[in-house]
């Protein structure tokens, strides 16, 4: 039995500016994108969430339900650095550290010696350490698997720890809402709703070949998935060398020009991702789709350069060579040799 922690660290942009300036901390505060530009919002303060703000909102919208919104630019550097002490962190429990993105990683921690070998107290201890360094809150899940330990750090933030030992893993994930788990967006959910499934253990009751059927090689894990199981290993190599969005459509893209319609919106979203001075570290684009089958195909082109156009040179070229209509569309570029970065999970398979 592994011991893995997740740790994700709370309101992660707003927390790092309210630090900076503590004035911000009773009012409610957001980072995003102006809204003559567009913009939508990255993270907000709690304050703000009670209003019903959230990530990915328009900061029209934003501003619209709550006027005395503040509202900063992000300040990718500042982040960075702070991302880095959290790793420090990190690596002086274990090397067996797989971050996701600046303000969240999981750990193995099942062959550390300190803390008695309790991932509980190590994830108590690394909390408390974060908090040492940087004066910021994070949340905690610990699980014998990255699946449960990742649901488990989101159960009680901010400043959260919630722990999942192995013979709670029954009961934990019978009730669990289906949408929790990895992979499942919303299509997924909507699919499943559809067959009435709402929870894990009506999942259950589906064999693992109904499961492939219905979702294609995603379908196994979420047999496995669905029970608490989750054999995936923290992997210490990964990282991140491109910036990409994608979208899962309700109705798949049947025609060239559907597809193209899709672009202007997740290019748009792409360059939010693409904040941060990286534009000169691109050295390539690419366009991925997930066909009706499950097939995922990229066409990709070395560029320092990209544009809208760009993309729309590839959409064509993948199109020509599809076959069946197109559910999931991306866009991404290629980044030189960079540390780890923040990527929009929109986690449809
Ligand atoms: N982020 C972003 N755009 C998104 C989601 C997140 O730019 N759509 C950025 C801002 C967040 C940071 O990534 O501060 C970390 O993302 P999290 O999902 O962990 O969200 P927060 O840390 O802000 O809040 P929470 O307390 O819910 O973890
Ligand atoms: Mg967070
Ligand atoms: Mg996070």
């Amino acid at each position: 039995m592994r011991k893995i922690i997740h740790i994700d660290m709370d309101y992660f942009y707003a927390q790092v500016e309210e630090k900076e300036n503590p004035e911000l901390a009773d009012k409610p505060v957001a980072i995003g994108g102006s809204d003559q530009k567009r913009g939508v919002i990255s993270t907000c303060n709690y304050i703000a969430r009670s209003y019903g703000i959230h990530s990915a909102m328009p900061t029209a919208i934003a501003i619209r339900k709550c006027p005395e919104l503040i509202i900063l630019p992000p300040s990718m550097a500042k982040y960075k650095q702070v991302s880095q002490q959290i790793r420090d962190v990190f690596y002086s429990v274990t090397s067996l550290v797989e971050p996701l993105s600046l303000d969240e990683a999981y750990l193995d921690v099942t062959e550390v010696k300190a803390q008695s070998n309790s991932a509980t107290l190590i994830a108590k201890s690394i909390k408390a350490d974060i908090l040492l360094k940087t004066g910021l809150t994070g949340s905690a899940g610990v699980a014998p698997n990255k699946l449960l330990a990742k649901i488990a750090s989101d159960i009680n933030k901010p400043n959260g720890l919630y722990v999942i030992n192995p013979s709670d893993i029954k009961a934990f994930i019978h009730d669990l809402s289906v949408k929790k788990l990895f992979g499942v967006g919303k299509v997924t959910q909507q699919k499943l709703n559809k067959l009435g499934i709402e929870y894990c253990y009506q999942l259950q009751s589906l064999s693992q070949e109904e499961l492939i059927n219905y979702f294609g090689k995603f379908g196994k894990s979420l047999y496995s998935y669905c029970r608490g199981v989750d054999n995936r290993p923290v992997n210490p190599e990964r990282i991140r060398r491109s910036i990409s969005v994608e979208n899962t459509y309700i109705d798949d893209l049947k025609t060239y020009e559907e597809c193209l319609a899709k672009l202007p919106e997740l290019y748009s979203r792409l360059m939010i991702r693409i904040t941060g001075g990286f534009s000169n570290s691109v050295s390539g684009i690419f366009v991925k789709i997930t066909d009706s089958k499950f097939n995922k195909h990229s066409v990709e082109r070395q560029t320092h350069r990209y544009s809208i156009d760009g993309f729309k040179f590839l959409l064509k070229d993948i199109y020509n060579k599809q076959q069946y209509p197109i559910r999931l569309l991306g866009l991404g570029v290629r980044l030189n040799d960079l540390p780890t970065l923040q990527l929009e999970l929109d986690l449809d398979i």
